[in-house]
């Protein structure tokens, strides 16, 4: 098996999840006794440049269709944490009406609103059409296309200036052809720009069992190894890289440009990858056996209430909640709704294991007696906005690191 970043052949597979479905392939009411396609998920580590990555290709049409659910706008944490990323390059980089911002997988506008708010240009780049709308009427001026080398040419020659940023966030992990899409980013990027990159650290996804954000849309897991070498063979570099220990299991930003030098805490990571063995096989080798044994953990845990009497729901149609519902195998009779702040994920079912999603109100109107929090990286705003709930009665468990009953 060949490499799809590198292209070198000898990509070690570690992790079987099996056929699951498309973990953002909600379904429709009216769909439930069709067909559901399923597809295999398996993940593997490349030897040559590290890379962590899944066998599988999905048609980008399947994974990213035109009622693609996912907005990003629906978490208050997020937000705050781009308002904040927003704010910093604003001061930093004293960005004013001069400059020109653009986001790739901008989404509905959550992160450039901020700059469009401090007077700064901006171009939002997404392939989710409802997403680019929500963005565009909220004044974030966005397109809606796939980015890579070709739409950076093609923007440049239309007369778009050169970005002093670039940010990517969350993107690089979905992009089939990340060596055209790096290759974008170096030549939309102007001399002495910045592009600023958001991945959740797959030395988290391995150390913490997160192995339901595997998914078919997350072809590469991310370290600062990988996209070191990654940046490199584009001409780019890695500079700089900040830790985020609370969003998404765990995130690193990666500072990138045109131009080489590392900080101290860059070395200090790429050190610490190495003393670990990040960038070989074995620290992926014993991982399978983990995840097997937290999916017999939580599926005791779950049948053990069930066997009592207890009532359980979920709360976050994630595609994340789809892994882990469909990978576990937790059918409609443990877990009997889910509930999501998504209104466009409201009235659908989860792929596969079809729980309807319903409004948070749910867990308060009916109650149910634990509720397993399959969005657990939002674990803490969730159970604070849910305080009703808790005060009720209601209890909460959360699947990883390990699954466990919860008190807010
Ligand atoms: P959320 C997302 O994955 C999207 P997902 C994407 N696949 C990606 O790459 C990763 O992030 C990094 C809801 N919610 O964002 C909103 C509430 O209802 O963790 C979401 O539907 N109330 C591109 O989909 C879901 O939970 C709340 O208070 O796995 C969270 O999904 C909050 C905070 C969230 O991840
Ligand atoms: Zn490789």
């Amino acid at each position: 098996m060949n490499c799809r970043v590198c292209g070198a052949d000898g990509v070690r597979p570690f992790l079987d999840l099996g056929k699951t479905p498309l973990s953002d392939g909600l379904v429709r009411p009216e769909k439930l006794d069709g067909p559901e396609p399923r597809f295999a998920l398996d993940v593997a580590f490349c030897p040559s440049c590290k890379m962590v990555q899944i066998l599988e290709d999905v048609a980008q049409e399947l994974l990213f269709p035109e009622d693609y659910p996912y907005f990003s706008s629906f978490s208050d944490h997020l937000l705050a944490h781009s308002r904040r990323h927003a704010t910093n390059l604003v001061e930093t980089r004293g960005l004013g009406a001069a400059n020109f911002v653009v986001e790739l997988a901008s989404n509905d506008g959550y992160l450039l609103h901020n700059f469009v708010d401090a007077g700064v240009p901006v171009l939002g780049i997404d392939p989710a059409p409802a997403q680019v709308q929500a963005a565009n009427d909220k004044g974030v001026r966005s397109i809606c296309r796939f980015f890579g080398i070709e739409l950076a040419e093609e923007l440049l020659a239309a007369g778009e200036p050169q970005a002093d940023v670039i940010i990517a966030n969350n993107v690089c992990a979905h992009v089939p052809d990340l060596n055209g899409f790096v290759a974008g980013m170096k030549r939309l990027l102007a001399p002495g720009g910045l592009i600023t990159i958001e991945n959740p650290y797959v030395r988290d996804l391995i150390d913490h069992c997160e192995f339901d954000t595997i998914y078919h849309e997350h072809l590469f897991y991310h370290s600062c190894t990988g996209i070191a070498g990654l940046m490199e063979r584009h001409g780019l570099h890695l500079n700089h890289v900040e830790y985020f220990a609370d969003l998404h299991g765990g995130t690193l930003r990666y500072h990138v440009s045109h131009d080489s030098g590392r900080s101290a805490e860059l070395e200090r990571y790429l050190a610490e990858e190495q003393k670990i063995g990040l960038d070989t096989f074995r620290y992926y080798e014993g991982f399978a056996h983990r995840v097997e044994h937290l999916k017999t953990e939580l599926l005791a845990l779950l049948r053990g209430l069930r066997e009592g009497g207890h009532t359980i729901a979920a709360y976050g149609a994630a595609a994340k909640g789809s892994t882990m519902l469909n990978y576990v195998g937790i059918d409609r009779d443990l877990v009997s709704f889910v509930v999501d702040r998504n209104v466009h994920k409201q009235g659908l079912h989860m792929p596969g294991t079809h729980q309807p999603i319903l409004p948070v109100e749910a867990l308060v109107e009916q109650r149910p007696d634990y509720t397993l929090i399959l969005a657990w990286n939002f674990k803490d705003e969730i159970m604070r906005q849910q305080a009703a709930y808790t005060e009720a009665g209601g209890r909460w468990i959360v699947p990883v690191p390990k699954p466990e009953v919860v008190n807010p």
